[in-house]
């Protein structure tokens, strides 16, 4: 397969994302059991199943209990929490401490972004904290949705051990048929 075609497609989405053709992984996204906005949501969904991820949305007040059901059930690769109501750092901290007590999750990669507390980050001290409790990553609004991206290409999908074939672009059709 001519992969400089799928590049040349690339401009259909914005800046080409190292390891985009990596295997396709099961996310959960998810908010907190306090915040009821879901535009958020909804854009986190759209921007991992462009990259080619199965993703499961929970929506919005989503209660602790059902976030560790979603993950015995789901098995997923990664949990993508989502907050911006500004109770993110106290309700995260509830969240990952719960998922780090079940020994089955003391690895799973867990993040969590969006307006995390009401003073914009607190200096980086919002992020440090929820680092210090578990979280592999903590991305503070929307400017950190390429360092997102580029977190989600690089994680590794459990359970591979054999090739893999390059999943299809979203939009990509017309320049791999012309290849
Ligand atoms: C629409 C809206 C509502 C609607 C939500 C309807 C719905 N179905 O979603 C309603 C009216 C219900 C609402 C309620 C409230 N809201 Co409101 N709301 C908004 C508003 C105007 C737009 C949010 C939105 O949809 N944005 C579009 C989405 C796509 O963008 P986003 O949410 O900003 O997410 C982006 C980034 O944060 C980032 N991101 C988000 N999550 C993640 C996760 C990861 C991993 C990554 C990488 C990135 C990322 O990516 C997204 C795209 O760039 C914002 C103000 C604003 N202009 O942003 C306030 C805002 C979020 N709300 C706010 C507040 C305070 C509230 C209320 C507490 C108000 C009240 N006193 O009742 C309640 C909270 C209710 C609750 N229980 O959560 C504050 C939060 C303050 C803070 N965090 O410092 C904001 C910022 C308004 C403000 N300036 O004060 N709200």
């Amino acid at each position: 397969m001519n992969l400089d075609a799928i590049d040349g497609g690339a401009e259909l989405a914005d800046a080409p994302v190292p390891g985009v053709l990596a295997p396709a992984l099961d996310i959960v996204v998810t908010s907190v059991s306090s915040d009821s906005h879901t535009w958020n949501l909804v854009y986190l969904q759209l921007v991992l199943e462009e990259m080619g991820h199965r993703v499961t949305n929970l929506g919005a007040c989503v209660p602790d209990e059902t976030i560790v059901e979603s993950c015995r059930t789901g098995r997923p690769d990664l949990v993508v929490i989502s907050t911006v109501n500004g109770h993110g750092r106290h309700d995260g901290l509830r969240v990952i401490r719960t998922l780090r007590d079940c020994p089955e999750f003391a690895a799973l990669p867990v993040v969590i972004g969006g307006k995390l507390d009401t003073v914009g980050g607190a200096g980086g001290q919002s992020a440090a904290e929820l680092r210090a409790a578990g979280f592999d990553g903590v991305f503070q609004d929307a400017g950190a949705i390429t360092e997102f991206r580029s977190f989600v290409a690089a994680l590794p999908v459990a359970g591979l051990t054999t090739g893999w074939e390059p999943r299809a672009l979203v939009g990509a059709g017309e320049a791999m048929a012309g290849a």
